[in-house]
């Protein structure tokens, strides 16, 4: 079974750390050291999770975040089940930013699954940057969506607690969970009649 049963995508700014937190959560690394990459486009990881006992491939799209490859990144949040929309709590550039995509979430994607992620939770523990975001804002603005996490890439705080809790949404989710079932049996004929047709043409 390779294809994805549930589409995450990554939006934020650049620099509010996208790619590193889908390297946590893949790989269980953090490459404080290397110089910054910017992501060209956007980047594909997939990953298997388990929900209430049951296996499901994700598939993690991380976008580019900065306004030049905006209408590529459109092209990669259509058909998301959950979006994870990043901001850095010591940038209110980056705040601002989230909510630009909150807007553009909510017209063109009715149905995906919205967490807000306050990224860099290390660096605000530590003291070595001040909040800029008031607390008491973005927890108004997560009331409207599925759940705001505050995540530190380097110590791995709350990354997987955060990618769990989408699993455990979107495999509660009846209607969802319908079309993956359908898809699964489609995958499953499709398979059965390409290995019957192979054999019929194979001579050895
Ligand atoms: N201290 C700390 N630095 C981070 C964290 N996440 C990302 N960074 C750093 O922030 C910079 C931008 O991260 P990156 O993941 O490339 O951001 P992106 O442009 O949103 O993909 C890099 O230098 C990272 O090492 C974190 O949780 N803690
Ligand atoms: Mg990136």
């Amino acid at each position: 079974m390779s294809r994805c049963d549930f589409k995450i995508v990554l939006l934020g700014s650049e620099h509010v750390g996208k790619t590193s937190l889908v390297l946590r959560f893949v790989n269980c690394r953090f490459n404080g050291g290397t110089p910054y990459q910017n992501t060209i486009g956007a980047a594909f990881c997939a990953k298997t999770m388990q929900s209430n006992g049951k296996d499901f491939n994700i598939g993690i799209w991380d976008t580019a975040g900065s306004e030049r490859y905006e209408a590529m990144t459109r092209m990669y949040y259509r058909g998301a089940h959950a979006a994870i929309v990043c901001y850095e709590p010591s940038s209110l550039e980056s705040w601002a930013r989230l909510r630009h995509w909150l807007q553009e979430l909510r017209t063109v994607e009715e149905e995906c699954k919205v967490y807000l992620c306050g990224t860099k939770k290390d660096l605000l523990d530590a003291g070595a940057v001040t909040r800029e975001v008031p607390e008491d804002i973005v927890a108004t603005y997560s009331q409207g969506h599925r759940g705001h996490f505050l995540t530190s890439s380097k110590t791995g705080e709350n990354v997987d607690e955060l990618f769990q809790k989408i699993v455990d949404d979107c495999a509660a989710d009846m209607r969802l969970m319908k079309n993956v079932e359908e898809l699964r049996l489609q995958l499953m004929k499709d398979e059965a009649i390409y290995k019957s047709k192979r054999k019929d043409f194979c001579s050895c």
